[in-house]
């Protein structure tokens, strides 16, 4: 997969996907497929970073806040477009690949995190941002989450929690308040929800945070900071399902609720702190609850961002992985650079 493709060179697409730069498009015979020129470089508004697919989301859906904030933060990160790959499984938040001109794959339900972190092992120049829903993250996908965390891949997980599975017309989620009417719980939710704050910050993640999807810059801005983060890290977005959970005044309810973290005094490097405000249920934090800052290997003024100048992908691709463990220090490292020489 070499990225040889040059800019305005048109190939195959579907559904707003690119194949592999350099792929031949006369070999290429997906039903349905369009020409467009393959988007390479750096964009320069939020729009050049979308696809022209337009979303099917209902209207009022939180998503579209993600998806614009999403589309700001590679703006002001600078990333070129065929440097990036979205990765997700399957879920109203999922197909938010579709919505981007980067790379992307709407893979299957609860199983993006271990499709993004073979991309990113095997691609390591290329940014990865895996985006999930919260059925997708916390229930069929729940198992993957601790062994993406303790591998610590350098890959963003971005959680589109509405609370419900929306897909799939309202049934219970594991996020589901106690209590909560859905489809399926036409009495009140029973089973006490999952806190993924406190879950991930249990499981040792190096980067946890929360936004509120309505608070698009803030949420720019923590997902800036996020996808810059040296090592696994993970963003909950609380992103609304009006259709399935509360309507449209579910905005000014939460709206009351959050608790902006960067105006009142959080310490992010303490860890007792962060737990402490992701315990307490009476509000909703907006920011970054955790940043562990211990130095480690790849932990470089560079790391974390695969690529900001686009200048840096004309050598070589690098044939050392580019693989972040705070915890296992060189050993890890060398451990899976041993791996990855054995199935080149
Ligand atoms: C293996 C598998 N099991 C179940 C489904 C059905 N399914 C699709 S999406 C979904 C839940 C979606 O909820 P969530 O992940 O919270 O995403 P949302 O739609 O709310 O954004 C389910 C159960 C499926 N597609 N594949
Ligand atoms: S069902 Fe809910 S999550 Fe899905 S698009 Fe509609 S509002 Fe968004
Ligand atoms: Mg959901």
């Amino acid at each position: 997969m070499e990225s040889t493709t040059e800019p305005g060179k048109s190939v195959l697409v579907q559904e707003g996907h690119e194949p592999a730069p350099g792929e031949n498009a006369a070999e290429n015979s997906l039903e349905g497929a369009v020409s467009v020129p393959l988007p390479l470089g750096v964009g320069e508004r939020r729009q050049d970073y979308r696809s022209a697919l337009e979303p099917v989301w209902c209207p009022g859906c939180g998503d579209f806040y993600v998806l614009d904030s999403l589309a700001d933060a590679l703006v002001e990160l600078r990333l070129p477009r065929h440097m990036v790959s979205l990765v997700s499984g399957i879920g109203c938040s999922s197909r938010i690949p579709g919505y981007m001109s980067t790379y992307g794959f709407n893979s299957i339900h609860g199983r993006a995190l271990p499709i993004a972190s073979g991309l990113k092992l095997a691609r390591p120049e290329i940014t990865v941002v895996v985006a999930a829903g919260d059925g997708d993250a916390f229930s069929i996908g729940g198992g993957h989450l601790v062994h993406a965390v303790r591998r610590n891949v350098d890959l963003t997980l971005l959680v589109m929690d509405n609370g419900v599975y929306g897909l799939t017309k309202g049934q219970v989620s594991p996020t589901t308040p106690l209590g909560a009417l859905t489809k399926t719980t036409e009495q009140g939710a029973f089973d006490s929800p999952v806190n993924p704050l406190e879950l991930m910050l249990v499981y040792g993640c190096g980067f946890v945070a929360q936004a509120y999807s309505a608070d698009t810059r803030g949420m720019t801005e923590l997902i800036i900071e996020a996808m810059r983060y040296p090592g696994f890290s993970f963003l909950n977005i609380v992103s609304p399902c009006p259709t399935f959970r509360g309507g449209m005044g579910i905005y000014k309810d939460l709206r009351s609720q959050v608790n902006r973290l960067a105006s009142s005094g959080h310490d992010a490097s303490d860890y007792e702190q962060a737990m402490a405000v992701a315990r307490d249920g009476s509000r909703i934090p907006h920011g970054v609850l955790y940043r562990r800052t211990v130095a480690g290997p790849g932990l470089g003024a560079d790391a974390g961002l695969a690529v900001s100048d686009p200048a840096a992908l004309r050598p070589p691709l690098p044939t050392g992985l580019h693989y972040v463990s705070l915890q296992e220090g060189s050993a890890g490292l060398e451990r899976i650079a041993a791996l990855a020489e054995r199935y080149r």
